[in-house]
């Protein structure tokens, strides 16, 4: 598993080796969990990766974009939609085709996106490298839903060793897949990314976002008022 993604990951970079400044993939873990062998693979123009992981009680995360070629400096790097903040971002000391962004605050149930800005490689500028990340913890087989596949799905793993094919599992990052973990996914049964469909033909409505909810419940209540009113004037009428 791990060798195919090597392979397509440098498959990647050579054909992305004649776009200057371009960033070729990005991956994303938890910060604790950042030096371990496995990230969650995320691309920069396709579907979304979800990030099933804990980030621990402060939501931190780290994510690694990867170049083309050596970079000599980054402007800056933002959040520029969504929830957390920007801890520390650096050229990776150990290989400077890389960029890490450490992430703090990062909430449950939202998809992320952090920008890198005047990006200076040996291949050229880039003004704007933007990659996000969906974080919905529990979410082990990346649909946007935690549900009973998921918590079906980690029970099959627990006790298994911890691997690149079913790391997914290991909500809480420990290195293990035991009861903690199916325990984790079934506290967050019933929670889902917000505002993101990842097959539309399979899934019956798009998650509400928090405006359409204020509406709906205005509008609920504009009704109970109302009604409520024309049912006491009705009462009271008589008399
Ligand atoms: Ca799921
Ligand atoms: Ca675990």
């Amino acid at each position: 598993m791990k060798n195919i993604r090597e392979v397509l990951a440098i498959g990647f970079l050579l054909a992305a080796s004649s776009m200057p400044g371009y960033a070729s993939s990005f991956s994303f873990s938890p910060t604790t969990d950042a030096g371990s062998l496995w990230q969650v693979d995320g691309s920069l123009s396709g579907a979304l990766a979800i990030e099933s992981q804990s980030g621990g009680p402060n939501g931190d995360y780290t994510m690694v974009f990867t170049f083309a070629s050596s970079l000599t400096s980054v402007g800056g790097v933002t959040v520029t939609s969504g929830t957390g903040t920007v801890t520390s971002g650096m050229i990776d000391p150990s290989n400077p085709d890389r960029y890490i962004v450490n992430l703090a605050g990062v909430t449950n149930g939202q998809i992320i996106t952090v920008s890198l800005t005047n990006v200076l490689s040996s291949g050229g500028l880039k003004p704007t490298v933007s990659a996000s990340m969906g974080v919905l913890i529990g979410d082990t087989n990346s649909d946007g839903f935690v549900d009973s596949a998921d918590i079906a799905q980690t029970k099959s793993q627990s006790g298994i060793l911890v691997t690149s094919s079913n790391f997914r599992e290991d909500v809480n990052g420990d290195g293990f897949i035991d009861s903690a973990d199916i325990a984790f996914v079934k506290s967050k049964s019933g929670t889902v990314l917000n505002n993101f469909q990842i097959d539309p033909t399979n899934r019956p409505a798009r998650v509400p976002d928090t405006g359409s909810s204020a509406a709906l419940l205005a509008l609920a209540l504009f009704g109970i008022t109302f009604f409520g009113r024309r049912l006491r004037s009705g009462v009271t009428a008589p008399s």
